[in-house]
């Protein structure tokens, strides 16, 4: 037993004094600059010391906690976490926000000014990212023993700039100044090899043994970063690898003499965790990216292990104690590498390995997308990854013979369900490696569960039915109501109390005030100043003014086809030509955020034709304040928290089938905003939710879509029918809008008359009849109100709580652990 003095924890105070004294002391102590000269940024770092050492306080009395009472854990691995900004967040969550603000203007510093230098911690794509940072706040939020895993990129995601109206990448060096929210832990080092070669050892009595040799070898380090609990005293970690060389890879080059080499291939294998791939839904065959996956996966398996064997379990415990997320198919070699180290390291027998690994593995789908669904060429995994090819032949060789009793001389079906897939020439299959090695899979959306089971998985559906499970998406009420829109949480909390913060089914209490008029009146206030707050930043960021009193119509997301933001740009343009035809339109301003894969030609021509339309239209004294375009520049989470809380419409609007749920749509109906949206995703489920009257829905749904394929689409016949949307495309493709280069948009006129893979054009007049609809209904303020407010009562479903709670009823079989206040850190 260590001395009390040891085991002490310092317990500091969260008052405004105490807290005035931390910051002030780690101005000194920490930054290293005197009070009197300190900058905002000084500043900045000081204040986020002094709250970590409040959170590291907290995190370790909840991993006593955690052990004192023997908890199962689970850990959540993914290769992207979309943070955004974490000095709010965390002052937020650790109940401190106020106090810290007082502190700061007592030492003459204005809070608001210093949360707007913090760069985003943009480790991911979108909404697969920002998902993993919803469910990790929410983890802690609801006291969960639950982890996450990832890569410490030293770039995230990149910056966009327009130049003028093309998509230029810059990179994101976030991590320039340092980063006073992470924790290195020199002690936590994992050796990862790559390439080399497998030998076997045959042992007369007993199982095949294997070793793998001489392949390259890199350290995974750990860097912490500690996730606190909202209104709870739980904090959680995320634990983020970064390459390191090792010693010994060095030493090789120093030997001979080769100094210089010996520095570079150091830097070279640093690599590894230096950049987050940009490519959303899409997946990238390159060997760095297979290094990245497997780098991170190995190192939180061996800490995984590691923790659970210094807790004093065995491995056959493994399941009862460990439940591994496997966030879609990125971290699926953990399958293998789970086996390996079982087999190999630990010396388990291959069955007895095989049990556990199903146990504790389960599996995440966030897309049906072919191009996003990720194989690997078998001669690849055979040169990086020797070893793990042969245990995937292993898994494979043995699924199969469960197939093959289960369905004797069906080999059609043993070829689609094979974990290597023979006809474009060999690779291996990583979604099927995951339903292999999981005991359950999940979807993210209802329709999308179901399509999963009928379609990509149909064949595993058959086999393994109890292991589909469905577990629609949320977004954490935090950051994307509290922190996201103080104004309407004021309002919120006037009218119904703040129970909705912890418990957002509780929003409901608000339904019965729908129709009071001065709830309509307040409520149509909080928007409006949001839309003031967000023209301003709009103004300042792009120079276009936007009027705050005509309809915010907004889509945010990704830049990618089926997404379809060519079928809001052609309404625009049909809007646009209206207009300066003398006809009397409903106003609007529509605006756009997002990014497109750097490599995705077709995205960026997007982003391009809508940038110079809406040039054209922005400036264009003939249409003034009736319509205005804006192509907000490097979307982000940060701008998403200033754009959702003004959206009177969000755009909702994929080709139905493809989107797997959507959870900006989520973010904007929580905040207000009424739904323009298909039959597609977790739209459906908002539709269950806030009732059709609250929501326009529209278009070919995902059965229509795929009969409207099947009889071969003709959209040049379409638009033969319909002279307003045959405008708009002559008017794009005639170069009307680049008058630089008429050419330019030949191809997207080609693309959109004899192409339209996502059926533009086949759901255009449905598309227009909706926006009309909620023309007419935003025209009529009461009615509008009305709809909107119970928009907001009726969201709360779409809680990641609720989310959070299914996965961990249906997946994980864990239970929350509130931490309680100690006797002797029993401050609040
Ligand atoms: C995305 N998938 C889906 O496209 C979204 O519909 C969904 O809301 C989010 O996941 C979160 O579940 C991907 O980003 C990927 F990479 F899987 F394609």
């Amino acid at each position: 037993m260590a001395a009390p003095e040891v085991t002490h924890l310092p317990n500091l105070p969260n008052d405004v004094e105490g807290l005035r004294q931390s910051i002030r002391d780690a101005v000194v102590r920490v930054v290293g600059e005197d009070p009197r000269q300190a900058t905002e940024r000084d500043w900045m770092e000081a204040l986020a010391f002094a709250i970590r050492e409040r959170m590291v306080e907290r995190r370790l009395l909840t991993r006593r906690q955690f052990a004192d009472e023997d908890v199962k854990r689970v850990y959540y691995l993914s290769m992207e976490y979309l943070i955004g900004r974490m000095l709010e967040a965390n002052l937020r969550n650790m109940g401190i926000l106020e106090p810290a603000r007082q502190a700061m203007a007592d030492l003459g510093v204005n809070l608001d000014t210093i949360l707007d230098l913090e760069d985003d911690a943009a480790l991911g794509n979108g909404g697969l990212g920002r998902l993993a940072a919803c469910i990790l706040e929410s983890l802690a939020t609801q006291g969960y023993p639950g982890y996450g895993y990832g890569i410490r990129y030293e770039f995230g995601m990149f910056r966009q700039e327009f130049e003028p109206y093309h998509q230029v990448e810059h990179p994101d060096n976030w991590l320039r100044y340092g980063n006073p929210w992470e924790f290195p832990r020199s002690d936590r080092k994992y050796p990862i090899h790559f390439y080399g070669h497998v030998v076997e050892h045959h042992h007369p009595r007993g199982e095949t043994r294997y070793t793998w040799e001489n392949g390259e070898e890199v350290l995974a380090m750990a860097y912490d970063y500690p996730t606190a609990g909202y209104g709870r005293r739980n904090v959680n970690n995320l634990r983020l690898w970064a390459a390191k060389a090792t010693r010994d890879f060095d030493l090789r080059y120093f030997n001979e003499g080769d100094y210089i080499r010996a520095v570079a291939d150091k830097a070279e294998s640093e690599t590894i965790s230096m950049v987050l791939y940009p490519n959303d839904a899409t997946a990238i065959g390159k060997e760095l990216r297979l290094k990245q996956e497997y780098f991170f996966v190995s190192a939180s398996l061996q800490d995984i292990l590691d923790r659970h064997l210094a807790l004093g379990y065995n491995l056959d415990a493994l399941p009862d104690k460990v439940a591994i997320q496997l966030n879609d198919t990125h971290p699926a070699i953990a399958v293998a590498e789970l086996m390996r180290l079982l087999v190999d390291c630990h010396e388990l027998s291959w069955d007895r390995a095989w049990d556990l690994a199903r146990r504790t593995f389960a599996y995440t789908n966030h897309t049906l997308m072919p191009e996003a669904l990720e194989t690997w060429p078998v001669e690849l995994m055979e040169r990086v990854l020797p070893r793990h090819m042969g245990i995937i032949y292993q898994i494979n060789h043995d699924f199969l013979e469960q197939v093959r009793h289960r369905y004797p001389g069906d080999n059609d079906r043993l070829a689609r369900l094979s974990i290597i897939d023979e006809q474009n020439g060999r690779r291996v299959r990583m979604a099927h490696l995951a339903v292999v090695g999981s005991h359950r899979v999940n979807g993210v959306a209802a329709l999308h569960t179901q399509l999963l089971q009928e379609t990509l998985f149909e064949d595993f559906y058959n086999l393994w039915p109890e292991r589909f499970v469905n577990v629609t998406n949320g977004v954490t009420p935090r950051l994307w109501m509290i922190q996201a829109n103080p104004a309407l949480t004021e309002l919120l909390g006037q009218r119904i109390g703040n129970d909705w913060q912890y418990d957002l089914d509780r929003l409901r209490a608000l339904e019965p005030y729908a129709h009071d008029a001065d709830l309509q009146k307040a409520f149509l206030d909080v928007k409006r100043a949001n839309k003031v707050r967000l023209a301003n930043l709009v103004r300042e960021r792009t120079g276009v003014e936007l009027n705050p009193d005509v309809m915010f119509d907004v889509q945010i997301k990704r830049i990618h086809e089926y997404k379809r933001q060519l079928l809001k740009l052609l309404h625009v343009v049909d809007l646009y030509r209206r207009i300066r035809a003398g006809e009397d339109v409903a106003p609007r301003v529509v605006l756009f955020g997002g990014k497109a894969a750097p490599g995705y030609a077709r995205a960026k021509g997007i982003i391009q034709v809508i940038n110079e339309v809406a040039d054209i239209v922005n400036h264009d004294p003939a249409v003034g304040d009736r319509l205005k375009c804006v192509f907000f520049p490097n979307y982000e989470v940060s701008s998403a928290s200033i754009i959702i809380p003004a959206a009177d419409v969000s755009e909702q609007i994929s080709t139905a089938g493809f989107e797997a749920s959507g959870t900006g749509n989520m973010k904007l109906a929580l905040n207000g905003a009424l739904t323009i949206g298909t039959l597609d995703g977790a739209n459906i489920e908002i539709r269950d939710a806030v009732g059709e009257e609250s929501i326009f829905i529209f278009g070919m749904t995902a059965d229509e879509v795929v009969e409207h394929r099947r009889n071969g689409p003709n959209p040049e016949a379409i638009l033969a029918q319909q002279p307003n949307l045959a405008a708009a495309v002559e008017m794009i493709e005639s170069g009307f809008f680049t008058c630089d280069d008429p050419g330019t948009h030949g191809d997207l006129g080609r693309y959109l008359r004899h192409e339209d893979p996502f059926f533009v054009i086949a759901d255009y007049a449905a598309y227009t009849e909706a926006c009309e609809r909620a023309d007419t209904l935003y025209a009529d303020r009461t009615a509008w109100a009305e709809a909107a407010i119970l928009n907001v009562a009726r969201m709360g479903y779409f809680s990641i709580d609720r989310t959070v709670r299914d996965y961990a009823n249906q997946i994980w079989d864990i239970i929350p652990e509130p931490v309680a206040p100690s006797r002797t850190n029993g401050a609040a």
